[in-house]
């Protein structure tokens, strides 16, 4: 596989983005630390449990520094994972993250063997891709979200799969169902959309004319709206959109007017974040990582394997002592739905100080199956809640179980947000 990798790697050099394209910045020597305290906050947190997570490798495949072993690991479990997927339970966005990993890692995506089997994961992201647009013609609605249409078009640009730049031009052009995520425009999905028109139009084959003016206009948009979204401390949409936005806008330079954004403040906004809990939840550590590194979804297509250093070693993570039984919190604990069925539901929990929002979850429904009863997805975010009551978040419909601490929409999940004395937590059913 590897010999077959290495003029390839050659021959990409040659589309190599035109000089000026870039700008972007990068963690001095002195912050390194805290970016391989990342790097192993992410192995550590590999669960074999849980399916293996293609965004973790990529983020450490763009990283500086590296440990050979265990990504060789993750790598040969992927290729299993993917192997058995194949056939069922495979979205296209987790096809399009795994072909990049593959790729990151000097692997052929078209070639994985695993268990006896070999399967070829850029016809099966083609096929994938067509049933998704199918859905649009059909539906109104791609079978995922645009997120991962974006994911889509970067994979097949970046492995010159098949795929039409005009039809790609026309599938993300503004509009507000694709980009807006419950009223708010989503800079994680411009960020993702972003790369993947850079990519198209840095593939080193000419476009017509049409198309290159399609990208280009996409992109101003794209752009402008993510700037829009921009705080004065730097973050740009929250704090877990940002690191995408770094990459998005810093191959964006010919899209921004001179003084628009500056990247070394917004650097330095997440480093202050990186001492603290903030990406602990491996997937956000993931998404924020390449940015620390000066690197894009778009480096994945130029990584040679063959110069990495194996410089990374891992210490024995430190067990958690256990601490004597903290103090206890009361919150309020609210199920709310005026669609489909009426649901207003409340009880008081008492939790252990420290608690997540799934633990309020889970003893609410101890205490009364009947009202607060509920069902969980495990993904690569940890658990996503699919249905309270016995009501279900249906794609379809565009509906989902939205979680709210004092009325205000949370940024993070049950599984990561930690609830505080007096809080007072809604699931509402709500349309995005
Ligand atoms: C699309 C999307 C949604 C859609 C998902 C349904 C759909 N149509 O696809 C909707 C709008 C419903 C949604 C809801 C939520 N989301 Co959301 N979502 C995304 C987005 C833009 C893309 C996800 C995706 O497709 N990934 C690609 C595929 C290949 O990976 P996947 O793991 O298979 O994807 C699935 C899961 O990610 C899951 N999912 C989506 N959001 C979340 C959030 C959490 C916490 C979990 C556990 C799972 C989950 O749905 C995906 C599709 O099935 C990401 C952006 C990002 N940077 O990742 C944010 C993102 C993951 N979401 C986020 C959040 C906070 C939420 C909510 C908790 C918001 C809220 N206050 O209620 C809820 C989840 C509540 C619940 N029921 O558990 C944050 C997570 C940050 C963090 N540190 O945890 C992100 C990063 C956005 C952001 N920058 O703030 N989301
Ligand atoms: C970031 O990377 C680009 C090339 O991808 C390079 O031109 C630029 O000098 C780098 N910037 C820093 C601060 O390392
Ligand atoms: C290998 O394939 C067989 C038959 O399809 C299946 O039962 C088994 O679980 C697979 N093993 C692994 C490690 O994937
Ligand atoms: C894989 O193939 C070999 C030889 O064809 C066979 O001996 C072995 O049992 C197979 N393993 C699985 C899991 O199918
Ligand atoms: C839900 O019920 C509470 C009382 O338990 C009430 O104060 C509140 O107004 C209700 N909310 C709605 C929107 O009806
Ligand atoms: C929760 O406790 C507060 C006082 O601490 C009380 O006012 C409220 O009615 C209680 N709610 C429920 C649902 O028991
Ligand atoms: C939420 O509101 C309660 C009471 O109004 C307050 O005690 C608590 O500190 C608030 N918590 C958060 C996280 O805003």
């Amino acid at each position: 596989m590897r010999s077959v990798m290495i003029p390839l790697a050659g021959l990409l050099l040659l589309f190599l983005a035109p000089g000026g394209l870039c700008q972007g910045c990068a963690v001095s020597e002195k912050e390194r630390p805290l970016v391989r305290d990342l790097q192993r906050k992410m192995i550590y947190s590999v669960d074999p449990k849980v399916p293996p997570n293609p965004s973790i490798l990529i983020a450490l495949r763009l990283a500086q520094d590296h440990n050979k072993r265990i990504e060789q690991d993750m790598l040969k479990k992927l290729s299993q994972d993917a192997v058995q997927r194949a056939a069922k339970s495979f979205s296209s966005g987790q096809v399009a993250l795994h072909i990049l990993a593959q790729r990151a890692s000097c692997s052929n995506p078209r070639q994985i063997s695993a268990n006896n089997s070999t399967i070829n994961l850029v016809q099966l992201l083609e096929q994938k891709f067509k049933d998704e647009l199918q859905n649009i013609v059909i539906h109104g609605n791609p079978l995922t979200n645009f997120y991962q249409l974006s994911l889509d078009v970067l994979a097949l640009c970046q492995l010159k799969g098949r795929l039409s730049p005009a039809r790609a031009s026309i599938l993300l052009s503004p509009d507000q169902k694709k980009y807006y995520l419950s009223g708010q425009f989503s800079v994680d999905t411009a960020a993702v959309a972003i790369l993947a028109q850079i990519c198209l139009q840095t593939t080193g084959r000419p476009l017509p004319p049409k198309v290159t003016k399609k990208l280009r206009e996409n992109v101003q948009w794209l752009v402008n709206k993510m700037l829009a979204e921009k705080k004065n401390d730097g973050v740009i949409g929250n704090i877990y959109s940002t690191g995408w936005a770094m990459q998005a806008l810093s191959v964006s330079s010919r899209y921004l007017k001179p003084g628009a954004w500056s990247c070394p403040q917004t650097l330095r906004r997440v480093l202050e974040e990186l001492p603290k809990d903030t990406f602990n939840n491996p997937m956000a550590a993931s998404q924020i990582l390449p940015s620390l590194e000066n690197k894009t979804y778009l480096d994945v297509r130029r990584l040679t394997c063959s110069k990495d250093p194996d410089n990374l070693p891992l210490s024995t993570p430190q067990p958690t002592t256990p601490t004597s039984q903290p103090p206890t919190i009361r919150v309020t604990y609210t199920v709310f739905s005026d669609m489909n069925i009426i649901i207003n539901n409340s009880i008081n929990v008492t939790v252990p100080q420290g608690s997540v929002f799934f633990k309020v979850m889970e003893v609410a429904q101890a205490t009364d199956p009947s009202k607060f009863s509920f069902t969980y997805t495990v993904t690569s975010w940890g658990p996503y809640i699919t249905s309270v009551q016995g009501l279900q978040a249906d794609n379809n419909q565009r509906t989902y179980w939205q979680l709210l601490s004092n009325g205000t929409s949370l940024n993070q999940g049950a599984g990561d947000y930690v609830v505080s004395q007096g809080e007072r937590l809604e699931v509402r059913f709500s349309t995005y």
